[in-house]
């Protein structure tokens, strides 16, 4: 009998800690052996993967990830469910998504938005998966059941700042962030101010001006920067993490960085959307530009995407998350072209639905940039969103003994470059924001607890529907994240 289920050998490998040449030994889903290249000589497996000249990793963790859900940004139906949106993540890369529950403002419970959501992901999987609860009714019953949250395994929720189905108001944060505290709960912010929002719509349909290009202006970075300081300020009050989500502005990143410049718990997030598209993709001829339709919206251009690649760089932002919230384009009653009509024949920008698809592209994209150092590429892909959510070491890591086998396996240098299309992707939308790209690297393999499910070369999509596992969650690994003084209104 083989002394061990797979061997990854001779690769160069890359962790957020280290890099080197190390050969890799899985048994039983979990890495066995991390040991220097040419120690498993002689070793035998029932597979060997040679890995040589080509880079592994842990594989991607992708925290952000829309899949299956109801209109809650405005119109549409999500174009991707979770066998589709999952099988488009092992084939760029990612082997572990955290997806959302959605509780609606008219439910009470949170539970029942747990239990609604396990059954769209149950046996559909082909990554693994956990959830965040999106809490939009922060009423008594809410509150009362993030405890039994985190018996169930969710050690997260989102929370909106913008959005009438979604949009809390700031004493409900406070309500959410003071029981987050005691629970050990890290809450994600949707920090932009809605009022803000909504005038600045009410100034544009006064001009008539209604085309997908409006979307940006609707959503200025004074509704982002507002609300991030705000989200700060409420945060710091209760002395409690949060991450502020799907940041786009470099002015709301500095309010994050001088924040956690004073020691305080706030981390934040960004996206491919930050960094590789600009307001121009949503001026673009027709309809064309609601493919990039999303919110924040893409800013103006390269002194923006420099702000945000220096934010991954020198920490402000912990992760990069692919914020997939994904629509059909043509479809004419749940797609970004169910807004087109008689009266509002380039469509009314306001009711295009929200969210671009990007699970697939995320890690390819940001390495074939080229501009983050490999270890900071695995932390802010990987890594970071394991420690923050939970799940570190046995995601996100590649510790003996303790981390799942889960392996990302890159191409040997000198990949030729080739051109991005939506059809070499696995969602189910007929689009990509990024069709047309130059990509300089994509996944050879990937490998979830041990087994291959993505072999780009050999079959490509190999795992199973339903091989995916829920992942239950502890409290955030993240040094500092939780406070442990008794918070106490007399100090202040
Ligand atoms: N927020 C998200 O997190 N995703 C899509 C749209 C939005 O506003
Ligand atoms: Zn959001
Ligand atoms: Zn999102």
């Amino acid at each position: 009998m083989a002394e061990y289920d797979l061997l990854v050998l001779n690769g160069l490998v890359v962790t957020a800690d280290e890099t080197g040449q190390f050969d890799i030994a899985v048994k039983d889903g979990k890495i066995a052996k991390l040991v220097p290249r040419g120690s498993l000589d002689g070793i035998t497996a029932n597979k060997t993967i040679d890995a040589e000249g080509g880079m592994v990793m842990p594989g991607g963790v992708d925290a952000h990830v829309h899949l299956a859900e109801p209109a809650l940004f405005g119109k549409g139906k999500s174009a991707d469910d979770y066998e589709t949106g999952s099988r488009s993540a092992i084939a760029g890369g990612t082997t572990t998504l955290i997806t959302f529950a959605p509780q609606r403002k008219t439910e009470p419970s949170l539970l029942a938005a747990l239990a609604a959501t396990h059954e769209l992901a149950k046996d559909k999987c082909y990554s693994d998966y956990s959830f965040h609860l999106i809490c939009s009714n922060a009423g008594p019953q809410a509150i009362s059941e993030f405890a039994a949250l985190r018996e169930a395994g969710i050690s997260s929720l989102k929370i909106y700042m913008t959005y009438e189905a979604l949009q809390l108001k700031d004493s409900e944060i406070l309500d959410v962030l003071f029981e987050a505290r005691k629970q050990k709960i890290v809450t994600m912010i949707h920090a932009e101010n809605g009022a803000i929002i909504d005038w600045t719509i009410k100034k544009l349909e006064e001009k008539k001006l209604f085309d997908p290009k409006y979307h940006v202006t609707s959503h200025p970075p004074v509704a982002e920067i507002e609300a991030t300081y705000r989200a700060i300020s409420l945060s710091s009050f209760i002395d409690v993490p949060i991450l502020i989500v799907h940041v786009s502005s470099p002015s709301a990143a500095k309010h994050i960085s001088d924040a956690q410049k004073r020691g305080l718990p706030i981390y934040a997030e960004t996206c491919p959307q930050y960094l590789f598209l600009t307001r121009k993709d949503l001026d673009k001829p027709g309809f064309e530009g609601a493919k990039c339709v999303c919110s924040p919206p893409p800013r103006e251009g390269e002194q923006d995407h420099e702000g945000i690649w220096q934010g991954l760089e020198n920490g402000t932002f912990t992760v990069l998350s692919s914020d997939h919230c994904p629509f059909l384009y043509e479809d004419t009653t749940v797609g970004k072209k169910s807004v087109i009509s008689a009266e509002y024949p380039n469509g009314h920008f306001k009711y295009i639905p929200n969210g671009c698809p990007g699970v697939e592209t995320r890690m390819s994209l940001a390495l074939s940039a080229n501009r983050l150092k490999l270890q900071k590429f695995v932390e802010v892909t990987s890594t970071n969103a394991a420690k923050l959510y939970g799940l570190y070491p046995r995601k996100g890591g590649l510790v003996p003994g303790e981390s799942d086998a889960d392996l990302t396996v890159w191409y040997p240098d000198g990949m030729k470059e080739y051109q991005l299309t939506n059809s070499m992707l696995h969602h189910n939308v007929d689009h990509t924001p990024y069709e047309g790209r130059t990509i300089k690297q994509w996944p050879r393999y990937t490998i979830l607890r041990g087994e291959v499910v993505w072999a780009k070369d050999e079959g490509g999509l190999v795992g199973k529907k339903g091989y995916g596992q829920f992942l239950q969650r502890d409290m955030s690994s993240l040094a500092g994240s939780m406070s442990k003084e008794e918070w106490n209104v007399e100090n202040f």
